[in-house]
């Protein structure tokens, strides 16, 4: 059985499974990106929720995890070496999951580079833009409706529908 105790966040979220994947979470448009590479991947994980109504992503034990205070988070208590590996960034996640079980990356170099740029276009454009667009739309108030950057944020997700 994995001594997960070194990781401070295991105290907060205690382990039933720590020869599992745990995963802590919710489930946001981020969040869901992790959920369902598990489960499309068949990895055993354990989830736990990381609740934004308590503000659990500032807790000490969360930011011992990701400093950056934001879900998706894993720990993977059979990392590379068989080492425990403490991992955040949804991205750096899928793209971790995939090689560590063969699938959704090809192997070929091409392919694999080609899949890695959609893995970028998504968290450096999709992610970010729709979020803003999402914040003005609805919690920034009326204010905001015609500032220049949701006009920007409206052209750049316009844009992206049409590509
Ligand atoms: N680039 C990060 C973004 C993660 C992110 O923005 N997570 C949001 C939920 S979708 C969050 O945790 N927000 C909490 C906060 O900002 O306090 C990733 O892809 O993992």
């Amino acid at each position: 059985m994995p001594d997960l105790s070194a990781f401070p966040i295991t105290a907060k979220w205690p382990s039933q499974h720590p020869e599992r994947i745990q995963l802590y979470s919710l489930p946001t448009p981020n969040g869901v990106k992790v959920s369902i590479m598990l489960e499309e991947t068949g990895l055993p994980y354990e989830p736990h929720l990381v609740s934004f109504e308590t503000n659990d992503q500032m807790s000490p034990a969360f930011l011992s995890l990701n400093p950056n205070n934001k879900i998706p988070a894993i720990l993977d208590p059979n990392g590379p070496d068989g080492k425990p590996l403490a991992l955040f960034e949804s991205g750096a996640i899928l793209l971790y999951l995939a090689d560590k079980t063969g699938q959704f990356m090809p192997q070929d170099v091409a392919s694999r580079y080609e899949t890695i740029q959609w893995v970028m276009f998504q968290m450096g454009g999709i992610g970010p833009m729709f979020g803003q667009l999402g914040f003005f739309h609805k919690f920034a108030g009326k204010a905001a409706t015609w500032s220049v950057f949701m006009k920007r944020a409206i052209w750049w997700v316009s844009r992206t529908f049409r590509m």
